[in-house]
């Protein structure tokens, strides 16, 4: 409802749209439209070119991995390019799962074939003639759109044999993931394309060494490869001139939580928190205060008011421990209880936990045990030194990225918020949501 925004001018923010250039402007079921909008302009370009050329454009660009961890995009596939095999892929991560995360369902609805033709350029730059787009199964639209675009690349040349007469071959094909939140996890994802269970595999090695069928194999995020052909036709220079030197380009943000505007909007990357909230989402929703936001994910960091005006970029966590990860931003008001979330992040992670390794299966369980037992006025001032005790020893020693992040949220949470915890040792819950259960006589 354009009524409820009422952005304060200093905080206005304009958005920049390289990934979401075509997303509501073309029938995303039309290849025609796409074309008429330069595309797969950037793929006849790179065929014209050497792949190192191509792998050079991309690492001169400085894009980074938008899937969270931000991992430098052309030494990725200069690592596979090296690498030696008979055999290579492309594979096209999908399977969003990030809770508050859906900019990859609108990539992938409204513009299927920017991935695509970022996926073939991959694949002629490293020597991959083969691709797999691994999507969440509940993602239907984007499914279908996904192969109408893919049949319809076929029928124009651009997929299959003898590409726009090069002689690069490179075939395209999507899996469906069955809504398991670790196969978003890129080893686990590769293990669920073979046909496996999806758990996640030991690294290193890494997938450009060893990857799908134990080949070199490239992963990347759905955003990541979506800004490729936009770098390709207009250069590294020009991408460099839009967000901030470690973080080039664009970030796509998915503002969610107690806004009155909440949504996916692209931004250059640099942009501060206070500005997507205001600028974009227009402020807390129905007059309440502003309690805290959450950056990056439910992985990422809770922070205060005290944090708003952080840059969001690469960098943002290791200069100001906020993390950018996908690109979420939580917005939540004083109506909830710190504890109550803390617990519901912890039951997400506990769910999702794949079982595989102790820490991160016992470590979730029992920080649960002692959220639960603090929302019903049960807890004790010792309970949050054995919380954050719990939340080190599971990051310091799970398997993988799962169990290994979940530090992040609870001792953010524990840290800018001791007091109301301690609270509810003193059987107080400031926004009413804890309630003591009676006992059973
Ligand atoms: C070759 C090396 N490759 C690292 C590669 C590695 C991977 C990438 C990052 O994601 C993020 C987290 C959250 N040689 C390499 C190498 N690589 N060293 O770089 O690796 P890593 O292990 O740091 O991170 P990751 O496990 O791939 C973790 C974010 O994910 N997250 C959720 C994201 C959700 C979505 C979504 O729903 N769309 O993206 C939640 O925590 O920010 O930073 O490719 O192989 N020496
Ligand atoms: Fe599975 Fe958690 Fe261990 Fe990762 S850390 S392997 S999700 S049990």
């Amino acid at each position: 409802d354009k009524n409820l925004i009422k952005p304060a001018e200093k905080f206005e923010v304009k958005e920049v749209r390289i990934v979401t250039r075509n997303i509501g402007v073309i029938d995303p079921r039309n290849i025609e439209e796409y074309i008429a909008r330069d595309g797969y302009f950037a793929l006849s370009k790179a065929l014209q070119m050497k792949p190192e050329e191509v792998i050079e454009e991309i690492k001169k660009s400085g894009l980074r991995g938008r899937g969270g961890a931000g991992f430098p995009t052309g030494l990725k596939w200069e690592f596979t390019a090296k690498a030696k095999a008979d055999q290579k892929y492309i594979v096209c991560n999908a399977d969003e799962g990030e809770p508050g995360t859906f900019k990859d369902r609108l990539i992938m609805e409204g513009d299927p074939h920017t991935v695509i033709e970022g996926m073939i350029i991959a694949g002629y730059a490293v020597g991959a003639t083969k691709g797999y787009i691994y999507i969440r199964g509940e993602y239907y639209n984007s499914v279908e759109n996904l192969r109408k675009a893919i049949q319809d690349a076929y029928e124009y040349g651009f997929l299959g044999e003898n590409i726009l007469g090069s002689g690069f071959n490179f075939d395209l094909t999507v899996r469906l993931g069955a809504g398991a939140y670790i196969c978003g996890e890129e080893t686990a994802l590769l293990e669920s394309i073979e046909g496996k269970s999806g758990r996640p595999r030991l690294k290193p090695p890494y997938p450009p060494q060893v990857g799908l069928f134990g080949k070199p194999t490239v992963i990347n995020n759905v955003e990541t490869i979506a800004n490729v052909p936009q770098i390709i036709l207009n250069g590294a220079d020009w991408y460099r001139s839009i967000g901030t030197p470690n973080s080039p380009g664009t970030k796509v943000f998915c503002l969610v939580g107690d806004v009155n505007r909440r949504g996916m909007v692209e931004l250059p990357m640099g942009v501060t928190v206070r500005q997507v909230l205001y600028g974009f989402g227009g402020g807390v929703r129905g007059g309440r205060e502003l309690k805290m936001v959450q950056t990056g994910g439910l992985a990422g960091t809770f922070i205060g008011l005290d944090k708003l005006d952080t840059p969001l970029d690469y960098d943002s966590m290791k200069n100001y421990g906020v993390s950018l990860g996908s690109g979420v931003i939580l917005a939540i008001d004083d109506s909830h209880c710190v504890v109550d979330i803390a617990l519901n992040v912890m039951e997400f992670f506990r769910h999702e936990s794949c079982g595989k390794c102790t820490p991160c299966r016992e470590g979730t369980r029992l920080a649960c045990e002692i959220l639960e037992r603090m929302t019903k006025f049960e807890g004790t001032a010792e309970d949050l030194d054995y919380l954050r005790k719990i939340a080190e020893v599971t990051a310091d020693t799970s398997f993988c990225g799962l169990g290994q992040s979940i530090n992040v949220p609870l001792l953010s949470l524990i840290d800018n918020f001791r007091e109301e915890f301690l609270e509810h040792v003193e059987k107080t819950c400031r926004a009413n949501v804890c309630k003591a259960v009676p006992k059973k006589p």
